[in-house]
């Protein structure tokens, strides 16, 4: 390629890179009361700038190739700071290795911009392979917390390359930049994904939500959410877990469950979305779901509204990982307005829109899973039957 049509093809990339940025989005029209999904994906491979993937020298790229490609962005942690809703995404490169990159939007819905750089995080040692899935937290004792999956290949198996340990990597920050990365936490179990810190101390100590499992991903091999109470941040240790939302048979979470981002804090309680596993022919699949526990006990659920509260829709269910929502991050601004992030088949990120009035009234007011066909049907025919009646 001459230098001249180098340049003019990198100018016109820079174009349509900065009309992806500026595009804006707007709710999808007829909703389901509960929340507002929106035109277009907050987040995309396509979003990160372009100077991370391309070399704009002519003499070192002369056929203006893209040189580091990026895979996806999904899976995102969230902030408000400042004024602003900060996104913790997952960005995975086309060597399958994700890594978290901060993008920052006024309005929370669109125009997120990319800072310059990819977070630099330090690492515990040379054998974590693979980091993903931040929550960020912040905790009231002043820190910024991110707690994240530190994956490594799991050495007692050398000959199973796909033989792997999830941890929960800890690390702090004030301002998403520098960042300080303590102990991993340490539980009874042999694997952990999916932890997140709560926000406040209980009885004086920092409280965990951990996700126990004896093996890596398999459904079956955990029982639930769990949670534990731990003296030191910089070296946590967790000795005692409950479960505090098990898993059930033939239900959303039957194989596995999790905690999305850290709860948040409402008149009513505390307020906490997760996502549910079940095995299916077509490999697992991943929805949301909401639950809502005690102000005073945190360990104590007080309201689990049955079924889904999100499931994969249209173009959300195909991706490298099809038919998967999953959140880790939402944002409660001041004024009620909450912003939901979730990732598509492991492959976008999305926002949907709600109030915390509207999510409370979903925990308190719908019928929890009643468990059997025979149950289900009675009580849909008590809504039918209350509806009827208002029609004479
Ligand atoms: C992937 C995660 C996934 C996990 C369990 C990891 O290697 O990076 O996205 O959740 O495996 O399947
Ligand atoms: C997990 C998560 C996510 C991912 C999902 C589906 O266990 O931690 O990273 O979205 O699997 O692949």
């Amino acid at each position: 390629m001459t230098k001249a049509k180098f340049q003019s093809e990198l100018k016109s990339l820079q174009r349509r890179h900065a009309q992806l940025l500026r595009r804006q989005n707007r709710p999808q029209p007829a909703g389901n009361g509960i929340f507002d999904r929106y035109e277009h994906p907050v987040l995309t491979a396509e979003h990160t700038p372009l100077s991370w993937r391309y070399d704009f020298n002519h003499a070192t790229n002369p056929y203006l190739m893209t040189r580091l490609g990026i895979n996806c962005v999904f899976n995102v942690g969230a902030l408000e700071f400042n004024g602003k809703n900060f996104l913790m995404a997952r960005v995975e490169g086309w060597d399958r290795k994700s890594f978290f990159a901060v993008a920052e939007s006024k309005n929370g819905v669109d125009n997120f911009q990319f800072w310059d750089y990819p977070v630099r995080m330090p690492e515990l040692d040379d054998r974590e392979t693979n980091l993903y899935d931040m929550r960020l937290v912040r905790h009231e004792d002043g820190w910024i917390y991110g707690l994240f999956c530190a994956e490594r290949h799991d050495d007692s198996k050398p000959r199973d390359l796909s033989a792997a340990i999830a941890r929960c990597g800890i690390a702090r920050t004030r301002d998403l930049v520098k960042w300080e990365r303590l102990a991993d936490l340490k539980t009874p179990a042999l694997h952990q994904r999916n932890c997140v810190l709560h926000p406040e101390f209980v009885n004086g100590k920092y409280a965990f939500y951990t996700r126990p499992m004896s093996d890596f991903a398999a459904t079956g091999s955990g029982d639930g959410i769990g949670w534990g109470l731990v003296a030191d941040i910089t070296k946590a240790v967790v000795t005692r877990e409950s479960i505090i939302d098990p898993r059930f048979y033939h239900t959303i979470k039957e194989g596995k469950n999790g905690l999305g981002p850290a709860p948040i804090k409402t008149a009513k309680g505390w307020l906490h979305l997760a996502h549910g596993v079940r095995n299916t022919a077509a490999g697992m699949r991943y929805v949301l779901y909401l639950f809502l526990c005690d102000l005073q006990d945190p360990s104590r659920q007080i309201a689990a509204p049955g079924g889904h509260f999100m499931g994969p829709e249209n173009d959300e269910r195909v991706g490298d990982v099809s038919n998967v929502v999953f959140a880790n991050g939402w944002i409660a601004r001041p004024n009620g307005d909450v912003f939901i992030y979730y990732g598509s088949s492991d492959t976008r990120t999305h926002v949907a829109t709600t109030t915390v009035d509207k999510l409370l009234d979903y925990c308190l007011n719908t019928p929890p899973d009643a468990m059997r066909s025979k149950l289900c049907v009675d009580q849909r025919c008590q809504l039918i039957e209350k509806n009827l009646r208002l029609k004479k």
